[in-house]
């Protein structure tokens, strides 16, 4: 809509001759703001950017106190969006110094001619949407107000400074200082006594250089982090050299990474390899200083798993007791509260070494806490340091703050965003807030931002918002906001995904923990760089999803719904098979879908490693039968579980399964016997059926020579095995035995019915099909035998059963059988707790170490099982984690 016809419906707020009237406004001549200016002014729009501080730069001109650089390699920490601007400017060094920073940002300004757009020393007070003329009134201490159609908090992630929370700083007779707000003039600190507080990345990246300036430097320290040398100097020829090779692909490739910096997913996993090769891999990524490296390529779990995570914490926490000297000063240096990565580590230049000199103090606020800051100094309740300057390096009000802390913002209905946020960020994308409309968030809370490498991500934002614009002025429209189904939908994919990495478990400005009284919750998304942007892509493609939109005439579209209902893994997991474009299974022919399994499964991480793995026969009910035995590390004997692989009685065998039956082996403590029991088409209906019940019959009987317990056993089974366990439950109720203290059935098969909801719903897409399970049916079962318990055992007699936990999973055709399964267990008289997991489909469980989302789940199955062998829900740390010696060499 042009502006003359906002003009005319303008208020009388709007029209003041003191109003600026643009199609957009923007906040922040920082990364965000800059590129935003140019891409909007390409499209035709009008806009102002309002800035506060004197010049371009954002977070690079506030920030810069001494030390202050990029800790991304600044090769990947420049703008992509034009190459003949990537072209024009090298950078001098691997990490470019703030200055450096900054010399860039005004080279781009003038590049672009930005400046005369930009109202430099405007500070925003206030934003109020106005329903009436859909526009945004913006308030300035500084010349005009503003009156714009799209409202754009440019305004960074980490902007926002922390009050010291210390008493008497007030009192301070000497000089202080904030690193956020550096004065441009400098400080000179020679030959004073300087104390700085906060040893976060703006502390320890000044500490060597104050250290080396002052007569005497005193850090008060409270939570030791991790940092790695930056090893700076010239750009390292690998990283020159990949992305001189081909700058398109390079940059292509860390648009669609999972940082925002281009390297391979790592799929060796940390039990994987062996002592050497694990140092080899952290000595190298240590000499490579560079955080990503660290952070990704050293083995698939690192991030994502504390045990694979505390061997990288370990071989750090090595490194500092190498350097630093004093070994009390070193243990207080070393971090033991956090996993590596879940707290921001941090790049170094001799920060360690620097507590090797004699002008440097470490106080250590964990054993001594702060009691005040006095006229003279700090003092703690133990000793008083007198000192002529202080330094708070102790950081910002993330993410949230960089938006609340601007200014009040009130959307429709006069609704102030500081009480939507009250209780933790809630957005769509990280990008929009419903109940505001068109006012958009670059790198905001529920958005990869901080966890990314920020120039990517500025660039896919900036990208999506002014794309969206246009899109929506082409259609005539002239508001959108999220709906509240998408913003729900959002958070609870938000939670999802900090499921998936080690963030959630540590008090970090990433959870708001740094801030006294502030909502906690992990704000950035977890998922990764390019997931999220096919996201972003998606909702553009399913026609907004999520968003409604306005016009003139009372225009309007909503397509309303969640983006994704997925697990995230799963999302990515059904992606790659999607791409895969596989012919369906059934086509396959029986031997060809076992072929084409054996060969899926090769291309899966490594089952952990347990006690003792073996093999073995056994009897089932026409002959013998293989077995594949899983051992604890734990001294026994153990319970034993008997369980039946899946794979639609015709796929699989003992080993199919192996990474789930490792996994449950370890978190149970017990034995695991995995039962090779026969297939159809070869073997047909009952033969699956009754080699389970012969097999665990067998088992029981000879629990004591497999090392096991002897007494009841428990049974367990996942698909195709679910249904066997359960078959094997009623079979030995009815005859006689064997005693089974408590069954797990795993998305099991339970009816012969196709046509509840979950076969319609999740026909297709799911990897499990409709028509594979037709598939199944047909090679296993006649039409006329189908409704026989023994291979539909939601028509048996359920009384008197053992206890049972029954898992489904949401998107799987088998989810409203195996729910019938569980209720009419409880109906009659059986123990029965049921785990219906959201967003899962039907291999997410034995998924292992691909789905991580599916730990939880594995840990809720793991307790049930311990709870039905009498055994206490959890095992003790000692005993999960104990040595396993025999590991290696028993390991199949
Ligand atoms: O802030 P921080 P920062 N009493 O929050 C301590 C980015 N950045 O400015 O951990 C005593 O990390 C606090 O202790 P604790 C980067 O993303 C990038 O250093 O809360 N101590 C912590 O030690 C970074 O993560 C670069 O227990 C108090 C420190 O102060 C983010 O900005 C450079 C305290 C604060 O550390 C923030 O870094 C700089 C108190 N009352 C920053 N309050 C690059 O290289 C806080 N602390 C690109």
């Amino acid at each position: 809509m042009p502006e003359a016809m906002v003009e005319t419906r303008a208020t009388d707020a709007t029209r003041s001759v003191s109003t600026q009237q643009v199609d957009v406004a923007v906040v922040g001549a920082g990364f965000a703001g800059l590129y935003i200016l140019h891409r909007l002014r390409k499209a035709g729009f009008s806009a102002v950017v309002l800035e506060e501080a004197g010049d371009v730069g954002g977070t690079w001109y506030w920030n810069r106190y001494p030390g202050a650089r990029c800790d991304i390699q600044t090769i990947d920490y420049s703008y992509t969006f034009d190459p003949e601007l990537d072209k024009a400017w090298t950078w001098s060094e691997k990490y470019a110094t703030q200055p450096e920073i900054l010399r860039y940002l005004g080279f781009v300004a003038d590049r672009y001619d930005l400046r005369r757009d930009i109202r430099f020393g405007t500070k925003v007070k206030q934003a109020t949407w106005d329903d009436a003329s859909e526009r945004w009134l913006i308030s300035t201490d500084n010349g005009a107000n503003v009156s714009c159609r799209h409202y754009i908090m440019a305004t960074g992630c980490l902007s926002a400074p922390k009050p010291p929370e210390i008493d008497g700083v007030k009192d301070f007779k000497g000089e202080v200082y904030f690193t956020g707000r550096w004065p441009h003039e400098g400080v000179n600190l020679k030959g004073k006594r300087v104390a700085v507080i906060g040893t976060g990345s703006s502390g320890i990246q000044s500490i060597p250089l104050i250290a080396a300036d002052a007569a005497q430097l005193t850090v008060f320290q409270r939570t030791p982090n991790f940092a790695l040398p930056a090893g700076n100097g010239p750009q390292p020829t690998d990283r020159k050299t990949l992305f001189e090779g081909d700058r398109t692909t390079y940059r292509e490739q860390a648009r669609w990474s999972m940082a925002g910096v281009p390297y391979p997913q790592q799929t060796a996993v940390s039990w994987q390899l062996s002592d050497a090769e694990r140092r080899e891999r952290f000595e190298k990524a240590w000499a490579a200083g560079d955080l990503v490296h660290i952070l990704t390529q050293l083995w698939a779990d690192q991030a994502v798993d504390v045990d694979g995570n505390t061997i990288v914490g370990d071989l750090i926490r090595e490194k500092i007791r190498n350097v630093v000297k004093d070994p009390e000063i070193a243990a207080a240096l070393t971090p033991h509260d956090h996993p590596f990565g879940a707290k921001r580590p941090c790049l170094d230049t001799n920060y360690y070494a620097t507590y090797n000199r004699p002008n440097v103090t470490l106080v250590n606020l964990r054993q001594e806490p702060i009691k005040e800051i006095t006229a003279d100094g700090i003092t703690t309740d133990r000793r008083s340091f007198d000192v002529d300057v202080i330094v708070f390096a102790t950081g910002f009000d993330a993410m949230t703050g960089a938006i609340l802390a601007v200014h009040p913002i009130t959307g429709r209905g006069g609704k102030p965003l500081s009480s939507v946020w009250a209780g933790g960020p809630q957005t769509y994308l990280g990008l929009t807030v419903a109940g505001f409309p068109n006012l958009f968030m670059i790198t905001g809370p529920g958005s990869p931002s901080v966890l990314s490498n920020m120039a990517v991500s500025i660039e896919q934002h900036a990208d999506w918002v002014v794309d969206r614009l246009i899109a929506l002025r082409d259609a005539g429209f002239t508001s959108m906001e999220a709906t509240e189904t998408a913003q729900a939908g959002w958070t609870r994919h938000m939670a999802d995904c900090s499921m998936l990495t080690l963030h959630r478990l540590a008090n970090t400005w990433y959870t708001g923990a740094n801030v006294p009284g502030k909502a906690q919750g992990v704000m950035p998304y977890t998922g990764g760089v390019g997931p999220y942007r096919s996201i972003c892509n998606e909702v553009v493609g399913r026609g907004m999803l999520g968003f409604k939109l306005k016009g003139p005439g009372g225009a309007e579209q909503c397509n309303d719904g969640e983006i994704v209902r997925l697990q995230p893994d799963v999302r990515l997991v059904l992606g790659m098979l999607a791409e895969m474009n596989l012919p369906p299974i059934e086509t396959m022919g029986a031997q060809g879908a076992r072929d084409f399994l054996n060969e899926f499964n090769k291309g899966r991480p490594a089952g952990r490693p347990v006690g003792e793995v073996g093999e073995g026969m056994l009897q089932g009910a026409d002959g013998p039968l293989p077995y594949k035995l899983y051992r604890p590390a734990t001294p026994g004997p153990h319970p034993i579980v008997v369980y039946f692989h899946g794979g639609g009685w015709v796929l699989g065998d003992q080993q199919s399964d192996d990474p789930f039956c490792r996994d449950m082996c370890r978190r149970t403590g017990m034995i695991f016997v995995s039962v090779g029991y026969r297939h159809a088409p070869d073997y047909r209906f009952p033969a699956a059926a009754e080699d389970g019940y012969a097999a665990t019959r067998w088992i029981a009987e000879h629990a004591a020579d497999l090392g096991g317990k002897p007494g009841p056993v428990l049974v367990a089974g996942w698909s195709a095995g679910g249904n066997i366990a359960a078959v094997t439950c009623q079979l030995a109720r009815d005859r006689g035995g064997p005693e089974i203290a408590g069954q797990l059935l795993l998305s099991p098969v339970t009816d012969c019915s196709f046509d509840r909801p979950s076969y319609i719903e999740n026909a297709t897409g799911y990897f499990l099909t409709r028509g594979l399970m037709f598939w199944f049916w047909d090679l296993y079962c006649s039409p006329a035998d189908r409704t026989d318990p023994r291979v539909s055992p939601l028509r048996g007699k359920l009384e008197g059963l053992p206890p049972a936990f029954i898992v489904t999973s949401e998107f799987d055709p088998l989810r409203d059988e195996g729910i019938a399964y569980a209720e009419e267990l409880a109906k009659a008289g059986v123990p029965v707790e049921q785990l219906k997991a959201q967003g899962h489909f039907h291999s997410s469980f034995v998924m292992v170490d691909v789905v991580i989302t599916g730990v939880p789940g594995r840990v809720k199955m793991a307790e049930a099982l311990r709870r039905f062998a009498g055994l206490p829900t959890q095992q003790s740390d000692a005993s999960r984690h104990a040595p396993p010696p025999e590991v290696n060499a028993a390991a199949s």
